[in-house]
């Protein structure tokens, strides 16, 4: 039986929090040996905000060393650049002829990032889960693997699937989100009720992949904990909690096995635990990563065979959509 499809991606807008890491990145090394993977830097995502186009090169790659980095095996998986495929921006179009406004203006990303760019509300922004929808039904995933602030996306990915197999006729794999526990929300260390975000304009507020021992440790001493002492779990600690939720994803234990290992002692000692166990885990990837960007051209092999793989797929379900909104193909 043929295995089932996966597609996730992350953008190359910016360093990598552990919030990416945690969300998505982490939980795809793992669904590598049960799944057939596409893997993509959504770099056509990624223009919907102002980039600067070096950097965005740049970032590319380092992007795609950190995935292998991280465990993502080119092997097994096709990890490539969105834009070296064609297919999604062709399938973008034809979905924009299925999606509307109304649906998309009421996306809670297009708000805060319409909000946050208010110089910028581009018709990309507003797209944007158009797009994401394209490249999930182009490979048929029937799983999504992210954050929890991505489900909406997912949902929208659904919608535009079954009603175009109700115009059309049976087309696309209706795709399910899949938000492993633990890593789902990782919040910011300054404003623990929001989630931690590459772009947080504060600096404190995230923990970047490429952060430094001194510097995990630094940011989680001055992370933002909440009145009285306990080190618990609850609603009302949103600080205390995102804390704790951090070192169980890195830790691999429970809430439970953690607030016991931290009962009686001090919201200082328990920080640099974190910050400590936090800094142990990145260590390697960061190295690996370094090994990696060393070598371009290795790189740059990586993603174009990813990018051979992926295309097959995409080209696959373009042409069948093409067939059944009749466009003309040649005879
Ligand atoms: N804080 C988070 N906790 C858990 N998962 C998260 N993800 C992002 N932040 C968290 C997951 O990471 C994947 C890739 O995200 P993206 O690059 O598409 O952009 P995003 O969701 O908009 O993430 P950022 O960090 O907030 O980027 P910017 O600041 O550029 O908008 C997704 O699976 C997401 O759920």
């Amino acid at each position: 039986m043929d295995k089932k499809v996966i597609y996730s991606a992350v953008q190359p807008s910016g360093n990598l929090t552990i919030g990416n890491y945690l969300g998505a990145i982490r939980n795809w090394v793992k669904l590598q040996n049960e799944y057939d993977c596409f893997y993509a830097i959504a770099n056509m995502h990624a223009i919907t905000v102002k980039q600067e186009p070096a950097e965005l090169r740049r970032r590319t790659l380092e992007l795609a060393a950190l995935y292998i980095a991280c465990g993502i095996d080119p092997e097994k998986s096709a990890l490539y650049v969105q834009s070296h495929v064609p297919q999604h921006a062709e399938l973008c179009w034809v979905l924009n002829s299925v999606a509307y406004v109304g649906e998309m203006s009421r996306m809670t990303q297009f708000k805060d990032k319409s909000q946050k760019h208010a110089e910028n509300i581009n018709m990309g922004l507003m797209d944007y889960p158009v797009l994401m929808a394209a490249d999930i039904l182009l490979y048929q995933a029937q799983c999504v693997p992210v954050g929890a602030d991505q489900k909406q996306h997912v949902e929208i990915a659904r919608d535009l699937a079954i009603r175009f197999n109700n115009r059309y006729g049976e087309t696309f794999t209706v795709p399910e989100p899949l938000i492993l526990k633990g890593g789902a929300k990782i919040c910011s260390l300054q404003e623990p009720t929001k989630k931690m975000s590459k772009s947080d304009e504060n600096p404190n507020a995230s923990i970047f992949l490429t952060d430094d021992r001194d510097t995990v440790i630094r940011k989680f001493k001055r992370a933002v904990t909440d009145s009285g002492s306990e080190i618990v779990a609850s609603d009302e600690k949103p600080g205390v909690t995102n804390l704790l939720n951090i070192y169980c994803a890195f830790k691999n234990c429970t809430l439970q096995e953690a607030e016991r290992e931290f009962e009686g002692k001090g919201y200082g000692e328990f920080k640099l635990a974190v910050g400590e166990t936090v800094a142990d885990a990145l260590s390697p990837i960061q190295e690996e990563q370094a090994k990696l960007l060393a070598d371009k051209n290795y790189l740059g092999e990586i993603l174009k065979s990813g990018a051979d793989r992926a295309y097959r797929a995409a080209r696959r379900t373009l042409s069948k959509v093409y067939r059944k909104i009749g466009f003309y193909q040649g005879e």
